[in-house]
Order: structure tokens, then sequence, then C-alpha cells
């Protein structure tokens, strides 16, 4: 187990300890994720590639006889919130995280499911708002702790729906599967292949000779804003526009022959959709390979559709984007990582070139920005359970 769980464990531990006395029956874990490539398709039907990582969302938790789930959430001034689930839950517009919580209970409630009450800590060390999937991870994790609090027979496929469903009729946040999914079902050392129309998943191995590097550009994003949702409706009004279910259904050839009778802002953010799935696929057989140099220049067309023709980078980000390609060249891959505007990019590389790349980002770019980078290195890890 590395440090960074051990801390996480001994917090919620802790935390646990000191609001009901005793220790706690069960821990559980779900990890935050990061996005090879496949950006905006998930909610168009269509692929992804993401992996889990070593950063995660943490719970202690124990059952309770009544119907009460009293929560201590460590990463808010360890902050307690109590209800009663035998009562409709409410929507708490003051105190985001809990929704997130009450959300996931409603979801597994109104699926039928069965269960009283909890005492539950919880912590976390995905950083938030930096599109690396904290929401998510929260939401997976919180199901998979009444999964073995009560010993539900609930899938990891369903938990990562009933995690979605939270978000977008709780929360109300109209995201994609992607992020719930790979948090419950992902694999140490894989990506995974997602076909989010079937929900099938296929597992590609990491290369052990190729370091996962995201960097934080620290600019802040929002997931509930306005874009994302804009995003999503222009694509819906682009598969609509060419008469199919949605922009799965469109091959490069039928959008060349068809797209031109799109409004223009729609076309392009229907081409991104419609190259983005086939890169992803592609990338998909590149890894599997390990073509380093087909994969870098996927990662590379990535980035410059989202930049040119879906609009969600940020200067910083493309800024970051640029430095790295310019120390790794062909030998490795870089594009924004996750919803868009703001939050992070995600490299791979021979592990020999990390530590270049983090000195020249360190030397650069907060000269050039004014913000100060974090950076994650990562593993792949598997998805949600108890440790
Ligand atoms: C966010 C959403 F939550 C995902 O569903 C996905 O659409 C992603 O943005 C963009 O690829 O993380």
């Amino acid at each position: 187990m590395s440090e960074r769980q051990q801390q996480l464990i001994d917090k919620v531990s802790a935390a646990f300890t000191e609001m009901t006395g005793k220790a706690p029956e069960k821990l559980i874990q779900a990890p935050g994720r990061v996005n090879l490539i496949g950006e905006h398709t998930d909610y168009n039907d269509g692929f992804v590639l993401p992996c889990a990582i070593d950063y995660q969302a943490m719970v202690a938790a124990s059952p309770r006889n009544d119907s009460i789930v009293r929560v201590v959430a460590v990463d808010y001034q360890n902050q307690v919130n109590e209800f009663d689930i035998s009562k409709p839950l409410e929507f708490e517009p003051e105190i985001m995280w809990v929704n997130y919580i009450r959300g996931v209970i409603a979801c597994l409630q109104a699926k039928g499911f069965e269960f009283s009450g909890a005492d539950i800590a919880v912590s976390g060390n995905v950083p938030q708002g930096a599109g690396l999937s904290s929401s998510a991870a929260l939401e997976v994790v919180i199901g998979q702790t009444f999964k073995a609090l009560y010993q539900l027979n609930v899938s990891q496929q369903q938990l990562a729906l009933i995690g979605q469903q939270a978000e977008n009729e709780f929360v109300g946040c109209n995201c994609g599967i992607m992020d719930q999914l790979i948090s419950a079902e992902g694999e140490q050392n894989h990506a995974l292949l997602i076909d989010c129309r079937s929900l099938e998943t296929q597992a590609v191995t990491m290369p052990e000779d190729m370091a996962v590097v995201i960097i934080n550009s620290n600019k802040k994003r929002g997931l509930v804003d306005s874009e994302y949702n804009t995003r999503r409706q222009q694509c819906e009004a682009a598969a609509k526009g060419l008469g199919v279910a949605s922009l799965r259904d469109v091959s490069e050839s039928l959008f060349a022959e068809k797209g031109a009778s799109l409004e223009p802002i729609v076309a392009k953010r229907a081409r991104h959709v419609i190259t983005e799935n086939a890169r992803t696929l592609a990338a998909a057989a590149a890894l599997k390979a390990n073509d380093m140099a087909k994969l870098s220049v996927l990662m590379e067309q990535s980035h410059a559709s989202m930049r040119d023709d879906f609009e969600i980078t940020v200067a910083e980000v493309d800024c970051l984007v640029e430095m790295v390609k310019q120390v790794i060249g062909e030998a490795g891959g870089v594009r924004m990582t996750g919803g868009g505007f703001g939050g992070c990019v995600v490299a791979l590389m021979p592990p020999s070139l990390v530590d270049k790349v983090c000195q020249t980002v360190a030397d650069n770019y907060q000269a050039k920005t004014g913000l100060k980078e974090s950076i994650y290195v990562c593993k792949a890890m598997p998805g949600a359970g108890e440790i």
C-alpha cells in the first residue's frame, strides 16, 4: 500500500472513531481517473480510453440499526451531516458535498435496494475541480459502501450508472458515464476501452516502459457549468440534423458528405466527436501494440480538435501541452484531459523523460501564465472496492 493511501485511511479511520467512539467495520475506496483519449464522446454513445489512478476517495463506515445516515467530511473541516433515509432525501443548496451522498442513496433506493443507516467518514485526495473526477469517485465510493455494508446484489456497472444518475438528476450535472464507470471497473496496470453505448469494456495493458504524468494547470474548472451542457446540446442538434440517434452513428465519410448541411458551429462540434471516436479506437490499438509514435500523433490531433473544433481548452492548458511536446517529441503523447475549460493535461512518456518534463514546466509555466502547476505521476489502479 502506498504512503498516500495509508494517510487517507488513517484520516478517515480517526474521524470515524472521533464521531462514533468505535473502530469502523469497513474501509472502502474508489479512484479518480485520467482519460488518455476520447473526450466528450461518452454522451455521444462513443468510445473513451481512461484509466483509474492512484488518487482516490476513501470511506470508513459501519452499518446502523436505524434509518439515520451520519457523515463526517474530513476535507470540509470535519463537518457532520445527518439525515433520515426513511424520508425523501432533499437537495441541500448550502452543503454541496452532501448532495453526492444523498443522491447516490436516493438512486439506490429508487432502484429497489433495501438497507438501513450508516455512520460514514469520508475523505479524498483526487484534486477537486481539476478534471480528474473527484465527484465520480465520491459517488462510486458511497455506492460501494452500501454494497459492502449490506451485501447488496448490485454490479459494478450498476453502481456506475447509479452514480451517474445521482449526478444527472440530484446534483444537476448532465455528465456522461465515463467517469463513474472507470472508477467502478478500473483494472490495475490497464486502461479500459469503453464502448459508451453497450458499456462493454476491453482492458488494454499499459506498457511498463511508459509513465503516466498528469500536470494540473491549476486553472480551476467547474463541471456544472453552462459550457458543458451547451456542447451536449450542440452534439444532439448535430445528430438530429444528420438523422441519426447519436453522433456515434456518423462515420467520417457520412460526415464529409452531409456535414455542410449543419450550422457551422454545430458542424465543428460534430467533427470533433466523429474524429475523436476514430482516434480513440486507433489509440487503443496503438497502445496494445506499444506504438508510441502513433499514439503521439493521435494525442496531438485530439488536443488540436478539442482546441479548434470543440473549443474547450484554455491558454494555460495549450501552453502546457506545447511545453511538454517540445521535450517528448514523438517519444510520448500529450493532450488536455477531462471536460475542459481548465484542469489537467495527460502525458505518456518513457520514464527517462519525466524529470526533464517536470523541470521544463517548473522553469517556464509560472513565468508564462502566472499559475503554478502541480504534477502527479500516476499508476493505473483497480476500480472501487473494499480494502
Ligand atoms: C466530464 C464528464 F463527467 C464525462 O462524462 C465526460 O463527458 C468528460 O467530461 C469529457 O470527456 O468528465
